[in-house]
């Protein structure tokens, strides 16, 4: 079929589907949501990030997570030889966690409502630093006080193939593409299901360079 018809559906091949993406019964990608808000959440996160800069953190295990991390709002996550857990102050400073900016917090709470959960109530948010190799491995975030309330994960920077399984370990996996600006929602029954990012692969993003930052609040409190 030639002509400007064709054009047309050349174009849609090559955009990111848009609106609202089911990837489980109660989860939801919300593709490019935080598009319009990134110029105003990114002097927002530099600010957090000059108070709690990222550090690589060790698992009990042992292993040095390749993710770097850093935390804001009332409870940021730490991981340490003695275990995972919330704490008030960040470790590093031992001053408390950088404030949650408005507009993060606003974000997210209208994206949980997207995806029919009125009234989230983020007290802490994770913030991940990927560089190109780096990866999470398969795990449940387990560590917050109510599993009533969702996550709510905001995607910056390169790329990343997402991980979604089930509620064992060894149940099979579906991958999910996310892009810069993506926004994704997880709540109810999806709430524990086992989750990674496979190693993020090498580039530099316009905006972001070359990395990628995830931002994930919650409920921990
Ligand atoms: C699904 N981060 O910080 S965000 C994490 O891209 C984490 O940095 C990944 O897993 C990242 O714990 C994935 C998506 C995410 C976060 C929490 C979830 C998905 C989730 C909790 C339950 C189910
Ligand atoms: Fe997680």
């Amino acid at each position: 079929m030639p002509g400007p018809t064709a054009d047309l559906f050349a174009e849609d091949a090559l955009r990111q589907p848009a609106g609202r993406e089911q990837i489980g019964e109660q989860s939801y990608v919300l593709r490019g949501y935080a598009l319009p808000w990134v110029e105003r959440l990114l002097p927002e996160l530099r600010r957090v990030l000059a108070q709690s800069p990222f550090r690589q953190m060790v698992t009990p295990g042992g292993f040095t997570m390749s993710a770097a991390l850093s935390s804001c709002g009332d409870l940021g996550w730490t991981t340490d030889s003695s275990g995972y857990r919330y704490t008030p102050l960040d470790p590093r400073s031992q001053q408390p966690w950088p404030r949650m900016p408005g507009v993060l917090r606003e974000l997210a709470v209208l994206a949980a409502a997207e995806a029919g959960f009125l009234d989230f109530t983020p007290d802490a948010c994770l913030i991940n630093r990927y560089v190109p190799g780096a990866k999470m491995s398969l795990h449940q975030d387990k560590n917050e006080r109510r599993y009533s309330e969702p996550v709510v994960s905001l995607s910056l920077g390169l790329p990343a193939v997402f991980l979604f399984g089930g509620h064992a370990r060894s149940d099979k996996t579906r991958k999910v593409s996310l892009f810069h600006g993506d926004v994704v929602v997880w709540g109810g029954v999806d709430r524990l299901r086992f989750h990674g990012v496979m190693p993020i692969k090498d580039g530099v993003h316009p905006v972001m360079g070359p990395q990628r930052i995830n931002l994930t609040l919650r409920t921990a409190g």
